[in-house]
C-alpha cells in the first residue's frame, strides 16, 4: 500500500504532455491574464503586474485520469488565495472556468480552487515552465486531476451555475478528485 498514490493510479518520473491542439505563439509584452465573472474587483494583470504579486512554491503530486501520478512536483508562482484575495468572489460562486490560449477550458469546483496549494505557476522545479507545460503561465490544481490543472492560462472566470469545459463536455468528471476516482460522468 502506497498512502500517496490514489486508487487506480501508477507512479512515473516525469509528466506526459497532453494538448488538444497547438499554441499560438505569444510575446511576454503582450500577456494578459483575466480574472472576471462574478468577482466584485475584475483584474487584467500583464506579466509584470503577476511577477510583482506575493510568491509562492508548492511541492505536489500529479495525478492524471490516464492512471499515471508524479511525485513531488515543485512549482512556483503566485497561490490561488492570492488571486482571491484581490478579486474577491461574490456570495454563491460555486465554478471557475480556466481558460488556455490554445482554447481549451475546464471548470474548476471553487471549493479545490480555493484550497492552500493551487497555484497559478510560471515555474517547475526551479526552472521556467518548459512550453508544451504551458509557458508562460499554468493553473496546477494538485488536489483534482490534471485535465483541470488548464496549461498556458490567460483567464479565470467565476460563476455562480455549473458550465462545463472542453474535456468535461467529452464525459470527463465535474469534479474530477483522484481521490473519489472521478474519473468521468459518462461511460
Ligand atoms: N491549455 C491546456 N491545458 C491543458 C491541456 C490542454 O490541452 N490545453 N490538457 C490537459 C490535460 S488532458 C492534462 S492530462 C494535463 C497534462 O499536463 P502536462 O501536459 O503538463 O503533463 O494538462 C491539462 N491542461
Ligand atoms: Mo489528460
Amino acid at each position: 500500500m502506497d498512502a500517496k498514490l490514489p486508487p487506480g493510479q501508477e507512479w512515473i518520473e516525469r509528466p506526459v504532455a497532453y494538448d488538444i491542439g497547438p499554441v499560438p505563439p505569444l510575446e511576454l509584452a503582450d500577456f494578459r491574464l483575466c480574472v472576471d465573472g462574478e468577482v466584485e474587483e475584475p483584474l487584467e494583470l500583464s506579466w509584470g503586474d503577476f511577477l510583482k504579486l506575493p510568491q509562492a512554491e508548492v511541492v505536489a503530486d500529479f495525478h492524471c485520469v490516464t492512471r499515471w501520478s508524479v511525485s513531488e512536483l515543485r512549482w512556483e508562482g503566485v497561490l490561488a488565495r492570492t488571486i482571491l484575495g484581490l478579486c474577491r468572489p461574490k456570495a454563491g460562486v460555486e465554478w471557475v472556468m480556466a481558460y488556455g490560449r490554445d482554447g481549451y477550458t475546464t471548470n474548476i469546483p471553487f471549493e479545490y480552487f480555493a484550497r492552500e496549494d493551487t497555484i497559478l505557476a510560471h515555474k517547475l522545479d526551479g526552472k521556467s515552465l518548459p512550453p508544451e507545460h504551458g509557458w508562460p503561465l499554468r493553473l496546477v490544481v494538485p488536489s483534482l486531476y490534471a485535465w483541470k490543472s488548464a496549461k498556458y492560462l490567460v483567464r479565470l472566470e467565476f460563476t455562480r451555475e455549473k458550465r462545463r469545459g472542453y474535456w468535461e463536455e467529452r464525459g470527463y468528471h465535474d469534479m474530477g478528485d483522484p481521490w473519489r476516482e472521478e474519473r468521468r460522468w459518462k461511460l
